[in-house]
């Protein structure tokens, strides 16, 4: 298997901590040169985004939070997900939370925007990262695709709270508590190493 990936990319770097963390034989490649345009690559992920998974057989599987779920189904050796229906639901709440409240004004914020509009979309992340830390009630277990989701997107707040001048996530206690326990993990801690330097080397270039 293939996953087509960008070291930076906090959507394909939570299933990059679920290869490390089930152990799987997944070769990492990088996307074609001008890939959200190239027709080659609109042809196996149609919205043009990463990451995508490539299987043995040739069929691609976008869409992070399905490749998750599919690798968890294919090989549930090492699981993501606990085995009680609640407690995965919960996990896929997190997963979630961050997909639909954290992930859309972070990416509104990499992009241009007006002073004022920058300060709303400042406040939806900061919202946001309130209600999660209500959410967050469960540390000192085991990792789960929720965390596989959420280091990357917390490690994306603290970046974009240092481009901003202010830290996003300092005022919220069990967010703290979490992303340093989170990044504790192994398979964490090595896809952190990974953005970083992906980060510093899109910084060089620019
Ligand atoms: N919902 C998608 C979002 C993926 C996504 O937006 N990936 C970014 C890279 S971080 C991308 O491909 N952007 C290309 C573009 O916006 O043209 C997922 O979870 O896989």
């Amino acid at each position: 298997m293939q996953l087509i990936s960008l070291p930076v990319s906090p959507f394909a770097a939570r299933v990059r901590i679920a290869i490390r963390a089930k152990d799987l034989d997944v070769e990492i490649v990088a996307p074609p040169e001008g890939w959200s345009t190239d027709r080659r690559f609109r042809g196996i992920s149609p919205t043009g985004r990463l990451p995508v998974l490539i299987l043995d057989d040739g069929e691609a599987v976008g869409e992070s939070a399905v490749i998750l779920e599919l690798l968890e189904e294919m090989f549930p050796r090492k699981p993501l997900l606990p085995r009680e229906p609640l407690a995965r639901a919960k996990v896929r709440i997190l997963a979630r939370h961050a997909d639909l409240y954290l992930m859309p004004p972070m990416s509104a914020l990499g992009g241009p925007h007006e002073a004022r509009e920058g300060r709303t979309v400042v406040q939806q992340l900061l919202d946001g990262l309130e209600v999660l830390e209500g959410l967050l009630d469960d540390e000192g277990r085991e990792l789960t695709l929720a965390d596989c989701t959420l280091a990357p997107v917390l490690f994306a707040a603290e970046v974009t709270g240092q481009r901003l001048g202010v830290d996003l996530i300092d005022s919220f206690p069990n967010v703290t508590a979490y992303q340093r326990w989170i990044g504790e993990d192994p398979s964490v801690a090595a896809v952190l190493v990974e953005m970083r330097e992906g980060l510093r080397s899109l910084v060089r270039k620019t």
